[in-house]
């Protein structure tokens, strides 16, 4: 691929990573060891006869649905405070060596509050490797707390209520932000519309809690636009429909709201036939703000890194482009002023 190189190294931020997604089959099959998680034998479901035969499953997935059946059956191997930094840190040490700086990251405590692990357990062990990251790497870091959509909204009501009890939304010292940072709402998007969700969305609001939502990925522009209408969201995951809503890609444009595209995972989840299929080009044009991110690697073939290659394969983008894309990225990153400098 041309610029290579450059594209290696050039300071990157991502915004769209589920953490849960890093667990790669090794992993999960190392950690249901451990914790005596009895894996589903290879009669019932051969994916699960060895760690090789389940990357094979991940090979292809019909959709996002056939993707998060995957995705939460794994999630059962994570029992203990140390899995989830274990895991976070296996986030961590890809990340560094594709060049991120800065991460704003996505983890899902419903998928482990309903099999009995507590919340403080889930934040304690992600947050540790949030703090190691920023010890031996220097990258800074950002927790967004997620609902799953799929879920009846009393359980997303328990989940914030275990957060603001918790103090998890306090700044730890002045000027320091909390140990979580945002609201984001992902699973399965379509019949599961963002205005379910308004009451916490407005209530982080009022307590200065960062907040975006997954939207247009499989739903059409009115799930961008009730996300933006309703949930008062600063960016939009995924939102590759909005091209179908020209007067929609205006307000976003006016409103300078950031799109988290995730390449590899439409093209995996076949949201997308090719990568030349997102308009990326169009969203340059246009002045739509977007940044280039993994969503799931363990699933999606591979961190940011891949994501910025596989973009500049389809579109052979030139270096000024590639500038935009990066400043757009620390600009549209949930920082100060000061490491906003830094990153520039
Ligand atoms: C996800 Cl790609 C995607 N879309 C919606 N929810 C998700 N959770 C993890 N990955
Ligand atoms: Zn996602």
């Amino acid at each position: 691929v041309p610029l290579y190189d450059f594209l290696s190294e050039l300071p990157k931020c991502e915004h769209h990573l589920h953490l849960e997604g890093c667990l790669t089959p090794a992993l999960l099959f190392r950690l249901a060891a451990k914790n005596n998680i009895r894996l589903p034998s290879a009669d019932e479901n051969p994916a699960y006869a060895s760690p090789e035969a389940l990357a094979k499953r991940y090979e292809h997935f019909d959709n996002l649905e056939d993707f998060l059946q995957c995705y939460y059956r794994a999630m059962r191997a994570l029992v203990t405070e140390e899995d989830f930094e274990v895991l976070g840190w296996e986030y961590f040490t890809n990340a560094h060596r594709d060049g991120v700086q800065h991460a704003e990251v996505f983890f899902d405590p419903q998928s482990h509050t309903s099999r009995g692990v507590s919340f403080k357990t889930i934040v304690t062990g992600f947050y540790a490797a949030c703090r190691r990251a920023k010890t031996e790497f220097g990258i800074t870091s950002r927790l967004i707390m997620c609902f799953l959509r799929h879920l009846p909204v009393t359980s997303a009501s328990d989940t914030m209520r275990a957060a603001i009890d918790g103090k998890y939304f306090d700044a730890i010292d002045e000027g320091e932000s909390p140990k979580i940072s945002a609201l984001g709402l992902d699973s399965s998007e379509v019949g599961f519309r963002p205005e379910l969700f308004k009451e916490f969305y407005l209530e982080a609001e009022k307590r200065n809690i960062h907040r975006t939502a997954h939207g247009g990925e499989e739903g059409d522009p009115t799930y961008i636009s009730g996300a933006l209408d309703t949930l008062h969201v600063e960016r939009i995951d995924h939102g590759i429909r909005l091209v179908e809503d020209p007067e929609l890609l205006q307000q976003v444009v006016k409103e300078g709201i950031m799109l988290t595209i995730c390449p590899l995972s439409n093209l995996c989840l076949q949201v997308v036939k090719d990568i030349r299929d997102l308009l990326i080009k169009e969203f340059l044009a246009k002045g739509v703000k977007f940044s280039l991110n993994s969503d799931d690697p363990a699933y999606f073939r591979g961190y940011v890194l891949n994501n910025y290659l596989a973009v500049q394969d389809a579109f052979r983008l030139s270096i000024d482009d590639w500038k935009v894309i990066a400043q757009d990225s620390v600009q549209g990153s949930w920082i100060g002023k000061e490491r906003k400098d830094e990153l520039l």
